[in-house]
């Protein structure tokens, strides 16, 4: 039995605290007192029309009485509310508290997501760890988990047993919970699937049909996938519940508001008034300012994003975007990236037999100077093949505790323009090592030698480790600190 507190009455709140009532200790507080009246008096909530809200659940304007002696907060205000109402908790927030934010949005001002808003408030007034921070989010409408539909939801933090904790108490008879350590891809999924809602939505309302709804979700998928690649999240995430199972949900559903939103803007009403119609939050209205940031500033293209950003912002024609769309240049399925891996497994397992040898090295290799290239041309010296695990910008900022100059995306294409270097991919986490090894079928690891030591582990595994002496005069923080001077 935990206890937990629901910040915000909403659909998805009261959803959540029906199911969780079932087995733990749930307060809800809204900052609506008609609210906490009408679920009170009716035991029903206005927008949720077939559910009976339990009697067990303590509802509340009060935030002290709400956050008084809980383990688990979720955050379950519009996106739009999370930085205000984050301040409004810190008086009550302790170090052990986890904050389970359920609220799917980015901030176009900051480009941050949920998780990094609520961070970025608590850690000015008290240290907090990240960790600490849950994206709770899926293929989960509200309508149907409060009368205890089957559903499934990750649970996404960077701390692995703090998922584990939120995942135990969030699973319940018909609520299935995976973790996921990529909490940026989880919450990058859950702000831009809204936007291609609004499309399948926008489609609905021109009178197209299923065929266009599947190349929306297939089409808008990948294209989530490619911007979230270039900010370092991990692919396996878009293709998984948060990602494509949020994007089927959201797409083929009148439940959907973002849907509901698009089909009225398809029959042409005007944006303003489509909104009044659905009569709740569109969180992919409000989602459309950050992807178009996002899409400038990792240099990653977003069609169908793009599309109905000039539909909403701007007031192009449905039809005319549509058009648009058709008249692109055409190209092939499967995008460069994900080529690259699937043809260099296949070059690395055709050339296996010809004793292709094949090495790898880890790093930063922010503002690349000429230590690095000392580096990677004697690793590659050792086989054919070099692969570079470069340290996403995630595992930069909250496991090396850095702040790069270069973005992941920027630091990966200037490694991929070196004569030495064949393949670069994602470097997550400390411990992919032995994984990767396996993956890319290595023979060689190089490091330079301050890391003399740290990986001999790898030869049980057949692997040779090579430390080879540092370029001792240069480094990143040098430079940093010359420059500064
Ligand atoms: N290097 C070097 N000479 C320098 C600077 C760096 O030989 N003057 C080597 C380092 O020893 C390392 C590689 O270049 O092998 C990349 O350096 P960094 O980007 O600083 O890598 P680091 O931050 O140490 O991250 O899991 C391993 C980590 O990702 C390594």
């Amino acid at each position: 039995m935990s206890k937990i507190a629901i910040i915000g009455t909403g659909t998805w709140g009261i959803a959540l605290a029906n199911m969780l009532s079932e087995k733990h200790c749930v307060k809800a507080w809204s900052a609506i007192p008609e609210e906490i009246e009408y679920i009170q008096k009716n035991h029903r909530h206005p927008k949720l029309k077939d559910a009976v809200i339990s009697s067990s659940i303590q509802l509340s304007c009060d935030l002290s009485d709400t956050l008084d002696d809980v383990e688990i907060i979720v955050m379950a205000v519009p996106s739009i509310f999370v930085r205000e109402t984050t301040r409004k908790i810190i008086p009550y927030l302790k170090p052990e508290h986890i904050i389970v934010d359920v609220a799917k949005g980015m901030e176009a001002q900051t480009l941050m997501t949920m998780s990094e808003i609520i961070y970025s408030e608590i850690q000015n007034q008290m240290d907090f760890e990240y960790g600490h921070i849950v994206a709770l989010s899926g293929p989960t409408h509200a309508e149907e988990v409060s009368i205890g539909l089957p559903s499934t939801i990750v649970s996404a933090s960077v701390d692995e047993l703090i998922a584990q904790k939120v995942q135990d108490i969030f699973t319940s008879s018909f609520m299935r919970v995976y973790t996921n350590k990529d909490i940026k891809g989880v919450e990058v999924c859950g702000s831009m699937k809204n936007i291609i809602a609004l499309a399948a939505g926008i489609s609905h309302g021109l009178g197209y049909g299923d065929n266009a709804i599947a190349a929306l979700v297939t089409r808008g998928i990948h294209e989530i996938s490619r911007l979230g690649i270039a900010m370092g999240c991990s692919i396996h995430t878009f293709y998984g519940l948060a990602g494509l199972g949020d994007l089927v949900v959201t797409c083929t559903s009148q439940n959907s508001r973002n849907n509901q939103c698009g089909t009225y803007i398809g029959q042409g009403y005007e944006v303003n008034e489509a909104i009044k119609k659905v009569g709740m939050v569109v969180e992919g209205i409000n989602a459309l300012d950050a992807a178009d940031l996002l899409s400038a500033r990792y240099h990653v293209e977003l069609p169908i994003i793009r599309a109905v950003y000039d539909v909403v912002k701007f007031g192009l024609e449905p039809q005319l975007s549509v058009q648009r769309l058709f008249q692109r240049k055409s190209k092939s399925e499967i995008p460069f990236s994900i080529l690259e891996l699937v043809h260099e497994n296949r070059e690395m397992k055709n050339q296996r037999g010809v004793k292709m040898k094949r090495v790898i090295t880890y790093g930063t290799f922010d503002l690349l100077h000429y230590g690095h290239i000392n580096l990677l041309r004697r690793a590659k010296a050792l086989g054919d093949y070099l692969i570079v695990a470069l340290s996403t910008d995630e595992f930069v900022k909250l496991q090396k505790h850095k702040e790069c100059y270069f973005s992941y995306a920027e630091r990966k294409s200037l490694l991929e323009a070196m004569r030495y270097v064949d393949l670069v991919i994602p470097e997550e986490n400390w411990d992919q090592k032995k994984e990767d090894c396996q993956q890319y079928h290595i023979d060689v690891f190089v490091m330079g030698d301050d890391w003399e030591g740290q990986f001999d582990y790898l030869r049980d595994q057949g692997v040779e480790v090579v430390y080879l002496p540092r370029t001792p005069e240069i480094s990143t923080s040098r430079i940093k600190k010359d420059l500064h001077e």
